[in-house]
């Protein structure tokens, strides 16, 4: 039963009155806006109590998804999509002259994470939803997200993100469920009548975690789960204390303190941010989690522990939350009084991590001396868990020396540190990689000795995407062809799009494709104009690089790229090739200067490429600013060529590249992370790979790389280089683009850009070659959207719960659609 168009209408108005104080002939799309989250709210509301009464009812074992981000994005049009009112909706602001379109943008993204690992996450909790699986989101309730990207003079500039400042119609402050989380201080040491000893950590400092809960709904609107983020607030006991010690002006220092810790988000993907407060954010919302499944778990079996393991499950979303590891243990022994062997066996069946990348400027280490300052008794608790560690590596290497400074928590040097990715191995009943390539490099290079002691531990999941964000709402257009073709549950079952496959040589499903693929470039055109005033042509070849900017995700191999074909059509005007416009989307992290410079050169080469008359329309570079969820969603569908180019060996997985070939893009990629997946899917055909294998890095590695060979041998290359380091795209600046120069020729191109320039230069020349092959083109095009099924993310929450979690769904009765 579902509302019908007059009752929505009347819900938005009632809103519009009484929740938002103002009326029909006042309200401006801001007010729109509100007013329609709260007449969807009341829905979300309404299924979140059924969910939680059922769950509780049935007290189930849940997932509990640590994560110090989650990438939301915009909530209006998913919601609306999941309880299927997104048509009511629509015809309802219709009679109402709005606009649903100009009502949508209103809404700022949630950026609370990064890149991918965020956005991996905010994927999950979507599928756990629709999946009816218990499930929880933990994390923090950053005041500031993800920095703002602006584009001055063709460099970036970072603005506060402030998603919050005009109200967030969604979320739900919980103060019932307040907790408390100690820090700094000193630990006593305590000896009792029987010859036992007892810790007590004395804190320094308590703050205060205020929950804010999101509803997060699945798809169809039955359960309805939450995203639990923790704010940081003084504690009011701590406050007083400092208010009668030292008067007003205390209080206030420490007020402002406690509430730094959940300011903002690190603003790094991929880097350790060897920060105190950074450790401090970490543990703040691992320990208000523990305690809220804590209290929730004791409201149903009392004291009584030995449930807990079947009843809780942690996934630990890379090593940043692995403190909850020793956290968990410090409760169960200095506060259950457990022994030791008793809370090591619950916490090792609670805990499951996962990492995401290889990258060892990636891997946490926090420094023992910060830690003992912070944390004083986990410390302690890390080592007495690595002295039992050490014991168990003894009997399996006897005497072995070497194997124990390997495995051990503990990396001495002159400073001591704690290895993250260690602790959360040994912490761990199991650990994954996010695809196949990457889970075998895990085991054969970053933890070989731990996959020799537990063979069953390391295993893989590789990735996905929820197609309910990134096929149905993003891309309607295509939706609905779809639907067509193969009904309409594929954003349930994913697999049907291999439907799809038997009418990718038919000429009037191929038309009906691309004639889909062509209204998607103009709207994208039109946001390109808008936001850069750059005129493209939609018959060009739409060919997007969209990502983090990183040296091992290679943009600059692209801008390479892009300079050769500048090149080649001064030196010859005829020189042969379909029109393309080259689309960038990146943020770089503040403090990498070479990505700025990579983001700058792009910018420039741009400027220079865009408005020389002998170049037309063959060539365009757009750098799109402020690249997030919302603006992917608007570039995915009118992709025709996805540049997934990392050095081989270095993406983990990667997930964009399953959006873009998901929304019909033809992938140019390496051997890396899962295009090695999405190859075995859409078939060799029908994606352009190229260049190095993990193998060939490694061996070119082993035998001595220099990028002066190529520089010296290939004369297009110099030339490249050679013209960065002039003035012609920075006119009166010589040596303005030098650092990228730099770094691929003095600094020895660490990600092999050279090495791989003339593979992906020739690829290319194959990708010009099938799109001026129409009916070829098109083929690819819809069987890359056909073969995708893999990479639902319902499919990589369903290899969690078969090779990790060990959960039941439990169906929560549908409500009636108000
Ligand atoms: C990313 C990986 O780089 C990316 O390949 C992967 O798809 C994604 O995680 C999700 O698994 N990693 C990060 O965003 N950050 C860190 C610290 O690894």
């Amino acid at each position: 039963m579902k509302i019908s168009k007059g009752d929505f209408k009347a819900a938005i108005i009632r809103h519009l009155h009484s929740t938002l104080g103002t009326d029909e002939n006042k309200a401006n799309n801001h007010a729109w806006w509100k007013a329609t989250c709260a007449a969807i709210q009341e829905n979300v509301l309404e299924g979140l109590r059924r969910t939680q009464k059922t769950h509780y009812m049935n007290d189930t074992r849940a997932v509990h998804y640590f994560s110090a981000e989650f990438l939301m994005g915009r909530l209006l049009s998913n919601n609306m999509q999941n309880f299927g009112l997104y048509d009511v909706a629509h015809g309802a602001l219709k009679e109402l002259g709005v606009e649903l379109a100009d009502v949508l943008e209103e809404e700022p993204d949630m950026a609370l994470g990064n890149g991918g690992l965020g956005r991996l996450a905010a994927c999950f909790i979507d599928s756990l939803a629709t999946m009816e699986l218990p499930a929880i989101g933990y994390g923090i309730h950053y005041e500031h997200g993800l920095f703002r990207q602006e584009i001055k003079s063709g460099a970036q500039i970072e603005r506060p993100d402030s998603w919050r400042d005009y109200g967030n119609p969604w979320e739900i402050c919980r103060p019932e469920s307040i907790q408390e989380v100690s820090l700094f201080g000193y630990v006593e040491t305590k000896y009792g009548d029987n010859g036992g000893i007892k810790k007590e950590w004395h804190p320094g400092s308590i703050v205060k975690g205020v929950p804010w809960d999101i509803p997060v709904v699945g798809y169809g609107g039955k359960t309805v789960n939450v995203l639990r983020l923790w704010q940081s607030e003084a504690s009011d006991y701590f406050n007083w204390d400092v208010f009668n010690a030292g008067g007003y002006v205390d209080a206030q220092r420490e007020n402002i303190q406690a509430e730094t810790i959940s300011k903002v988000l690190y603003p790094n993907d991929e880097t350790e941010a060897g920060k105190e407060l950074r450790l401090i954010q970490q543990y703040f919302f691992c320990s208000c989690s523990l305690k809220d499944i804590i209290r929730r778990y004791k409201r149903a079996h009392g004291d009584d522990w030995s449930r807990f393991k079947e009843q809780v499950v942690i996934q630990l979303n890379d090593t940043h939350p692995a403190i909850a590891i020793p956290e968990l243990m410090r409760i169960l022994v200095d506060r259950a009084e457990l022994d030791w062997d008793t809370a090591w066996d619950i916490s090792t069946h609670v805990f499951a991590y996962t990492n995401h990348t290889l990258l060892p400027e990636a891997l946490e280490k926090w420094p023992a001396r910060m830690l003992e300052k912070i944390l004083p008794r986990h410390l302690e608790i890390i080592y007495e868990i690595n002295h039992r560690f050490m014991n168990e590596v003894d009997k399996k290497w006897p005497g072995d020396n070497s194997k124990k400074a390997k495995l051990s928590i503990i990396e001495e040097g002159p400073e001591k540190m704690v290895r993250m990715g260690h602790l959360s191995v040994i912490g761990s009943f199991k650990v994954n990689g996010v695809a196949e390539l990457h889970s075998r490099l895990v085991k054969e290079n970053l933890f070989p000795d731990f996959d020799a002691l537990w063979p069953d531990k390391l295993t893989n999941v590789t990735n996905g995407i929820t197609p309910r964000r990134w096929l149905k709402a993003c891309n309607p257009l295509l939706s609905e062809l779809v639907d067509k073709k193969v009904g309409e549950d594929w954003p349930l079952n994913l697999k049907k799009l291999e439907g799809l496959a038997k009418h990718a040589t038919n000429k009037t499903f191929q038309k009906s494709f691309m004639s889909v693929k062509q209204k998607n470039k103009q709207l994208l055109a039109d946001e390109i104009y808008a936001s850069t005033g750059i005129q493209v042509d939609t018959n060009a070849i739409f060919d997007i690089q969209i990502k983090r900017l990183h040296e091992y995700k290679r943009q600059h191999l692209n801008l390479l790229h892009i300079m050769a074909l500048y090149r080649r059509i001064l030196e010859n005007p005829d020189y042969d090739m379909h029109p393309r416009v080259f689309i960038f989307g990146a943020k770089a992290a503040p403090g990498y200067k070479l990505a700025k410079d990579i983001i700058f050169a792009i910018n420039k080469v741009a400027d220079k490429v865009n408005n020389d008359p002998r170049v037309g329309n063959k060539l365009k570079v757009v750098f799109l600013p402020n690249y997030r969820v919302s603006l992917a969603e608007k570039m995915i569908p009118a992709c025709d060529v996805s540049e997934q180019i990392s050095t081989a060996g270095k993406e983990a997985s990667g997930t964009g590249n399953m959006k873009l070939a998901l929304n019909g893009a033809v992938t140019i990629g390496t051997l890396d992370g899962a295009n090695v997946e999405i190859a075995e899917e859409v078939g060799e055909d029908n994606i352009f790979i190229f260049g190095m294998t993990v193998e060939d890095v490694n061996a070119l590695k082993a035998s001595g790389y220099n990028p002066k060979d190529y520089y010296y041998k290939d004369a297009e290359i110099k030339a490249i280089l050679d013209w960065l380091e002039t003035d012609y795209f920075t006119p009166g600046k010589p040596g303005a683009l030098v650092s990228i120069k730099q770094s691929l020729l003095d600094l020895g191109d660490p990600f092999f850009v050279l090495a791989d320039f003339r593979a992906y230069s020739d690829a290319q020349i194959e990708v010009d070659k099938a799109y001026r092959d129409k009916a070829r083109w098109a083929e690819m095009v819809i069987i890359n959207t056909a073969m995708m099924g893999k990479f639902t993310s319902d499919r990589s929450i369903q290899d969690y719960v078969d090779r990790v979690w060990r959960l039941d769904s439990c169906a929560v009765e549908q409500q009636k659609i108000r």
